[in-house]
């Protein structure tokens, strides 16, 4: 039977509520609920839940939902409880860490931020407790930790960025923002602050595992959906026959760039891309301001940013074209520096008495 289905086309099986396998550790009230709807089939699986309920799934839910009242309830107060207010606003409002005068005081006045700290805090015990779910819920169905290793990756940005860094810092101020525009504002003035974001070369790591992990999706997710015709991706049997969608798939890339992931390793290198992104974003955030303080004189050391700024225009010259204009003319050597100049140390050129510059 060859039908043509991918994503889109996809045949729903419309039977009754399948509960998933028995774990023999969990008992059965801990798994609730479960429907059938064509319109979630149409992006996925048509059935949604039963879904696990256990202490840390439920834990992990109740505490997210109080940090998150805590926030919008500062919000609210911050617009005098004003629904439109509220609404029109909502990209500006902020729940903002304590000022700097609180150091890593614990509970400073709470509308100073001491709220920011209670709030963070049940978040932060949510996540975590959210990654033990993940934990448990791999090890009973019998996975590898490759979720939750990946979960950590992230979590550890999280807590370099709000915790960690924060603290060998001496004050909870350096912490983010709890606000949709006003932590991109923290983003920017973090990078103000510290020389420029861009010199440093975990940020450097950290953007090249994020745009090759937009180029390895884009590419694996392609190549999946251009084999679902031969049915590639249903996996099981496909994977080995000859001249089946696997197969294809992995000549494209063969006769495209000399080079094939295999059905395996292509996980593994997005697995790893993703992970590397914030692996290395979380060291070089930690790094700023408490082993580096500076990212533009940190280059200029490590010559990374050249000393001489003529050397190349940091800010282009907005009356010279980028494009293949003529070059800048020389600069123009005052003929008393010349001649202050001894004659034997000038440079050994043809033209010793032509003035040097530093193009
Ligand atoms: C699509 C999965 C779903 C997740 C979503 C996010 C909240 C926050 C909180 C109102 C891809 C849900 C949002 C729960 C509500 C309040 C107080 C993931 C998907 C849809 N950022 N950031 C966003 C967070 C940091 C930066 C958007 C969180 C760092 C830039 C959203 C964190 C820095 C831009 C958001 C965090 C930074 C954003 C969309 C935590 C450096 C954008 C996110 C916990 C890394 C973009 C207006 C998204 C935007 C954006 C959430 C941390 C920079 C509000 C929860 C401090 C430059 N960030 N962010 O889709 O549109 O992620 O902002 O660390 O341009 Mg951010
Ligand atoms: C934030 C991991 C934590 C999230 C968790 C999720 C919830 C919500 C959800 C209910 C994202 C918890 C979830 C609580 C529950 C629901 C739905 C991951 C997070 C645990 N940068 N930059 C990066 C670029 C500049 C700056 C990384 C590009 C400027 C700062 C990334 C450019 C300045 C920081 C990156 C650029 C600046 C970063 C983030 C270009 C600003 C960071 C990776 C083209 C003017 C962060 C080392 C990531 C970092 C970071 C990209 C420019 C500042 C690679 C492409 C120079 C302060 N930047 N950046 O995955 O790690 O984040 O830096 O200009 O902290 Mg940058």
């Amino acid at each position: 039977m060859n039908n043509y289905q991918n994503l889109f086309t996809r045949v729903q099986v419309m039977g009754h509520v399948e509960p998933g396998v028995d774990i023999p550790d969990d008992a059965d009230f801990e798994r609730k609920g479960g429907s059938l709807s064509y319109w979630i089939g149409k992006i996925g699986n048509a059935q949604l839940g039963p879904i696990y309920l256990g202490f840390t799934g439920v834990t992990s839910i109740l505490f997210f939902a109080i940090g998150f009242s805590i926030i919008g309830f500062n919000m609210a107060a911050d617009v005098g409880y004003s629904p439109s207010r509220f609404i029109s606003e909502f990209f500006w409002l902020t729940l903002d860490p304590p000022g700097p005068e609180y150091g890593l005081e614990i509970i400073p006045p709470l509308r100073e931020g001491g709220w920011y700290l209670i709030s963070g805090f049940f978040i932060t015990v949510s996540i975590l407790l959210w990654w033990v779910r993940m934990y448990r819920r791999a090890i009973s169905l019998g996975l590898g930790l490759h979720v939750c290793y990946a979960f950590a990756a992230a979590i550890w940005l999280y807590l370099v960025l709000g915790f960690i860094r924060p603290v060998l810092m001496g004050s909870w101020h350096h912490a983010v923002p709890f606000g949709i525009f006003t932590h991109l504002d923290w983003t920017n003035n973090f990078s103000i602050e510290w020389g420029n974001l861009f010199w440093n070369p975990f940020h450097m790591l950290s953007i090249v595992f994020l745009y090759g992990s937009v180029l390895l999706f884009a590419m694996h997710g392609a190549t999946i959906l251009a084999v679902t015709r031969y049915g590639g991706e249903r996996e099981i049997e496909q994977i080995t026959d000859r001249g089946t969608a696997s197969e294809r798939a992995a000549l494209f890339w063969r006769w495209t760039m000399g080079f094939n992931a295999s059905m395996e390793s292509i996980h593994r290198w997005a697995w790893w891309f993703a992970m590397l992104t914030t692996l290395t974003g979380g060291i070089g955030i930690l790094i700023t301001g408490t082993v580096v303080d500076d990212w533009t004189l940190w280059g200029m050391k490590h010559g990374v940013v050249p000393e001489d700024l003529t050397w190349w225009p940091i800010t282009p010259d907005s009356t010279i074209s980028q494009w293949g204009v003529e070059p800048a003319p020389p600069p123009v050597v005052e003929p008393a520096a010349v001649e202050a100049a001894p004659a034997a140390e000038l440079p050994a050129t043809d033209d010793a008495a032509a003035p040097t510059t530093t193009n």
